[in-house]
């Protein structure tokens, strides 16, 4: 057996400790290294030589994975192992990363006691410095540390560390992302002074009935602790000291820069005081329930993958306070450190979870998982240790998590067990201990709404959902829902969406990869594109979904007055408006506790109106300007009666060889030819959706397409031209005795036409439909679009929270939503009236009795269904412009429960009515 499929973890390697900010010099180790690949193991490691001539080698920077530097390509799997399961053996062909860096030892360094650091190496490393092996380590996204002081020699030193992309520790990082071989993580070299300080571990609590913070700064050797915001100067560490304090917490994360020091290092720690507990089966911090409206962040960028630059960590902490998350699962290993100084700092809950997960093991009924096997415990152990060592200073982390999806054994237990004993002051987090025999909380993945209320009403430990609302293409649906639980029940602490960001990758010919896109023999597809974030990090519809229900304020309207209360924090930082659509403004005075307000006068129009209340910072904060949306909401000051005079103009009349009626023009057969004089395709049933990745996932799609609502055919029975045009149709799939008996009755109204569809099921209908509309076709340049209805974004009965009511201005291109692996989008829901023009502003007007969903594509939903990355998408000769009486839920299917039942759609006899008219 040798290194990589040994079960050992390490050799060489120092005791896990803090990650510091220390006064010590370090050199930063990045930049352009020499790299090999060889597709094996099997290569002879002279080139760790001093000496060896490696000139004809490729230069790779580091950090970085070599996949995406074109040495061999990225390959995506979820569950399943692409290799075989034989643990503890990876697979021969092991591609095998040899990088060389030549450096200067700075000036005065010879001879003192110096750390060689790998923050993060994907996925087993062998390392020599000038020609002495170091030894070897596994664990990809876990610090590393060699003593190499005796080692390093003045001016040139070489560095050489052989990178094998698998290990026998693969077997325990089977996370649900790309395999990522590479050094991805920064490599410094810090010099350790004599009488120097190796660790620190700060224990802060806060005790809310006092105002007291009580500090404890443990060292491994004597040192001094001094908080000057504090007043506490040079005090011993490892002693007690209790003072008054603000706490620290996700919306107010007071942080005070603390130093500790000992005669050969001074090291900066930002201190937070803050006392996680569980009291009656409610977690609380600082006394109060803990409210976790938290989203599973992997670290992903679309260029570097896991190697990712600073910026790209606070654009992640900036956008999730800008979205109202207020808690980070850092699925489903320890993220680069100074994400968690930056969840610290600007104030998010974390849950640190450990670099761990053996899923593949569940394809082969669970045998031989390493979690019960004695062989892998040193292993396990030494991932929790390299976890909570390094992270613990973080008063952003109040939960401890031992992974993700490794089922469960003692070897887990044990990592339990050491934790608590460690660090008795956060709870321990696994989701996979399904009867909490060694966890604190109970966590749940994917619990239905039914389920998650009945566990939230039973007393328990508190209840966690680590995943829900699986973010995969159009959705989440049912987040309200969620969220409604979360708020009622105090043993929900609340839950982390599933996921951040799609993980696609840039790809010369697709746009975004994901599985498959790389030849991969075996893979997952796109199912590594369930983020909230579109892989460039701009904000897909639901993430603005979740803002809006993560929302910290609730309003409630009353028939004339408002009740703002805060539900996380309080209003101080808040500044609650009022606006209506002639363009009033004003302001409300609340307390910061909230209160009730009277509503601003109504004003005299028969037009309906919205009151939008929005409660915005009142000030710049570290995370927003002021003036940014924290939350708002709605409320209808006026609603008219609606469209209902129905007075005969002018009547259909036969020509030569068709019917024209007022603005319309038809066929012999009843079918609308031209409307306004821009040539149209006539009203058509419609069933069908492009499917989405929960219509997919979930076989609905596979109902649609059995019962062939995709193919549907049209014929007229009859067509009857008196007062107004009646054109009686069935339409039907082949192969079946069910059809649909529709009528499109045509009257004249106002300068227009009004159409009603009369639809009525013929045979049985069992099963849900994808979506009830007409859709007609438009000439291509009518690709201007304004409506009065739910915007700017799309919605779907169970989606677009987000979605306000106002008048709105578009093009047919900008209302596409560019999901990664293309899908029903889009949807304009709640409209009222729509007008489709060119740029001219001609064109046509549709105004819904009462309402309808407004969808405008240059493309057919079957174009739209076959297409497997937006590239493919190739706009067609017309606009298409679908006008629905409903959508069937979009859910969470992919990975969770369906539609909820109030927003099923089953067929029945309906009648959805539509005024065109010309513009
Ligand atoms: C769950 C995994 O924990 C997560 O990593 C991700 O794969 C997610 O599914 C789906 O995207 S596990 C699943 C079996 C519930």
């Amino acid at each position: 057996m040798s290194y990589h499929d040994d079960y050992a973890p390490s050799s060489g390697t120092r005791a896990p400790r803090a990650a510091l900010s220390s006064d010590a010099p370090r050199l930063d180790l990045s930049g352009d290294w020499r790299f090999r690949l060889s597709s094996t193991v099997d290569v002879p490691d002279d080139f760790a030589a001093p000496e060896f001539d490696d000139s004809g080698w490729d230069t790779l920077p580091v950090p970085s994975h070599w996949p995406l530097h074109g040495y061999g390509a990225p390959a995506y799997t979820n569950v399943v192992y692409p290799f075989p399961v034989d643990p503890p053996h990876p697979p021969e062909r092991n591609p095998t990363g040899d990088h060389r860096r030549e450096f200067e030892l700075p000036d005065g360094w010879a001879d003192t006691a110096t750390v060689l650091r790998f923050d993060g190496v994907d996925s087993c490393a062998r390392v020599w410095l000038n020609g002495t092996e170091l030894g070897f380590f596994t664990g990809s996204r876990l610090p590393t540390e060699f003593d190499v002081g005796p080692l390093l020699r003045p001016g040139r030193n070489v560095l050489a560390v052989r990178v094998h992309q698998w290990s026998a520790a693969s077997y325990l990082e089977d996370q649900d992302m790309w395999w990522l071989p590479g050094i991805f993580r920064a490599v410094t070299l810090q010099r350790r002074p004599a009488g120097g300080l190796d660790d620190v571990f700060v224990h802060a609590d806060y005790d809310h009935t006092t105002g007291l913070g009580t500090l404890r700064v443990d060292t491994p050797v004597p040192a001094t602790v001094s908080v000057p915001g504090l007043g506490l100067a040079a005090l011993p560490t490892g002693a007690p000291v209790t003072v008054p304090v603000s706490p620290w917490s996700a919306e107010s994360p007071t942080l005070y820069d603390a130093t500790v020091t000992t005669v050969g290092e001074t090291v900066r720690l930002r201190v937070g005081f803050r006392t996680v507990s569980i009291v009656d089966g409610v977690l609380l911090v600082n006394g109060e329930p803990l409210a976790l409206r938290g989203v599973n962040r992997h670290e992903f960028h679309t260029e570097h993958g896991r190697a990712l630059p600073r910026g790209t960590m606070l654009d992640d902490v900036l956008a999730m306070k800008r979205h109202n998350i207020n808690a980070v699962r850092t699925s489903h290993y320890p993220p680069d450190s100074a994400f968690l100084d930056l969840c610290d700092e600007y104030g998010l809950w974390v849950v640190d979870e450990c670099d761990l997960e053996t899923h593949g093991f569940e394809l082969v009924g669970w045998r031989n998982n390493p979690s019960d096997d004695p062989a892998w415990l040193a292993s396990y152990l030494d991932r929790m240790r390299r976890t909570v060592e390094r992270d613990k200073n973080h008063p952003s982390i109040v939960l401890w998590s031992l992974g993700n999806e490794s089922h469960t054994g003692a070897n887990l237990a044990a990592m339990a067990d050491w934790t608590r004993d460690r660090d008795p002051s956060r709870p321990v987090h696994y989701e996979g201990d399904a009867d909490c025999s060694y966890v604190d909380v109970y966590s749940r993945m994917y619990a239905s709404h039914a389920e998650t209320d009945e566990i939230g009403a039973t007393p328990g430990k508190p209840f966690v959902q680590c995943e829900y609302a699986h973010a995969m293409g159009n959705g989440p649906g049912g987040l309200v829902e969620y969220v409604e639980l979360f708020d009622r029940h105090p043993r929900c602490a609340g839950g982390f969406v599933w996921e951040w960001i799609d993980h696609g990758l840039r790809h010369p010919e697709h746009g975004y990869a994901y599985g498959g896109d790389f030849g991969e023999p075996v893979h997952d597809g796109n199912f590594v594109i369930d983020g909230l974030l579109f892989p460039d990090r701009t904000p897909s519809p639901g993430l603005l979904d979740v803002k809006k229900v993560y929302e910290p304020v609730r309003f409630a309207f009353a028939d004339d007055t408002l009740t703002v209360t805060p539900k996380r924090g309080d209003l101080s930082g808040l500044r609650v408006e009022w606006t209506m659509p002639d363009g009033t403004t004003g302001e409300f005075d609340l307390p910061a506790e909230g209160g009730t307000v009277p509503l601003p006068p109504v004003p005299e129009t028969a037009e309906e109106t919205w009151l939008t209340v929005r409660a915005v910072l009142a000030a710049d904060t570290p995370w927003a300007e002021r003036g940014h949306e924290v939350a708002w909401a709605q409320h209808r000051l006026c609603d008219p009666a609606g469209l209902r005079e129905h007075w005969p103009g002018v009547r259909p009349s036969r020509i030569e060889d068709g019917i024209t009626f007022g603005p319309g023009e038809f066929d012999r057969t009843g079918r609308l030819t031209s409307f306004a004089g821009f040539p149209v395709g006539t009203p058509r049933l419609e069933l069908w959706r492009a499917p989405t990745d929960n219509d997919r996932l979930a076989r609905l799609h596979d109902t649609w397409t059995a019962n062939g609502l995709h193919r549907l055919t049209h014929r007229v029975d009859e067509v009857v031209v008196g007062q107004d045009l009646l054109a009686r149709t069935r339409v039907a799939p082949a192969g079946t005795d069910r059809g649909v008996r529709v009528d499109y009755d045509w009257k004249s109204l106002r300068d227009g036409l009004l159409l009603a569809v009369h639809v009525t099921p013929e045979g049985e209908w069992p099963e849900p439909i994808a979506t009830l509309a007409v859709s007609l076709s438009l000439p291509p340049t009518l690709d201007r679009v304004r409506w009065f209805g739910k915007g700017p974004g799309e919605s779907y009965p169970d989606t677009g929270s987000a979605a306000r009511i106002d008048t709105f201005e578009s093009t047919v291109d900008d209302m596409q939503t560019p999901y990664v692996r293309p899908q029903e989008n889009g949807r304009r829901g709640g409209v009222r009236w729509a007008t489709v023009t060119d740029p001219s502003g001609r064109g046509l007007r549709i105004t819904g009795l009462p309402l309808f969903g407004l969808t405008v594509r240059r493309w057919t939903p079957t174009a739209l269904a076959d297409a497997r990355h937006p590239t493919e998408l190739v706009p067609g000769p017309t606009v298409e412009l679908t006008l629905d009486a409903g959508h069937h839920g979009i859910g969470t299917a992919s990975c969770g429960p369906g539609t909820l039942p109030d927003y099923e759609l089953f067929l029945s006899e309906t009648e959805f009515t539509v005024l065109l008219e010309p513009v």
